[in-house]
């Protein structure tokens, strides 16, 4: 597994309704590392080129309003396929598709209070990591118990 780092975002919905620690919670609890992390107001412009692959489809300017009516959280992630882990932990993108023990399927109803964003594949990831933090932001560190998150024997 390569070593990999994501873009997270607990939506809107997911600050006002106190689910900030608990959604982190979730991504912390798989051994993934924390290398950035920032609460923020997204704007039209950082709204526009995160979702610009969007652009067009019938709910852009409502997913556009939704990202940036109040604070996010944006969290850097970092660990071997954490791309896909994130996804996993995610939950499909409508919640009531969502399995029970994912955070959609835990605590959504529907696709426009989606609750959590995370990157679909590496270069996505690349890009999305670079629009909301810069290099200062982003934190190489070493834990103690790494060693038993991820084995060095394979
Ligand atoms: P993803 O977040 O699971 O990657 P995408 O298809 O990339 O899903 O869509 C981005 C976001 O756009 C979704 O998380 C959701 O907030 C919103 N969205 C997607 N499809 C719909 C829809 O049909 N109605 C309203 N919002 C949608
Ligand atoms: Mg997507």
């Amino acid at each position: 597994m390569e070593l990999e780092r994501t873009l997270v975002l607990v939506k809107p919905d997911g600050v006002q309704r106190g689910l900030v620690g608990t959604i982190i919670g979730r991504f912390e609890g798989t051994g993934m590392k924390i290398v950035g992390m920032k609460l923020m107001h997204v704007s039209e412009d950082l709204a526009s080129r995160h979702y610009a692959e969007h652009e067009g489809k019938p709910f852009y300017d409502g997913l556009v309003n939704y990202i940036t009516s109040a604070p996010i959280v944006a969290l850097c992630l970092e660990g071997p396929d954490a791309i896909a882990i994130t996804r996993k932990l995610m939950g499909a993108t409508r919640p009531n598709e969502a399995p029970p023990g994912t955070i959609r399927g835990d605590f959504g109803i529907e696709v426009s209070r989606n609750l959590v964003h995370g990157s679909a594949n590496k270069q996505d990831a690349a890009r999305e990591v670079g629009l909301f933090f810069n290099d200062a932001e982003l934190i190489d560190y070493a834990r103690s118990n790494d060693v038993w998150i991820v084995s060095d024997e394979g």
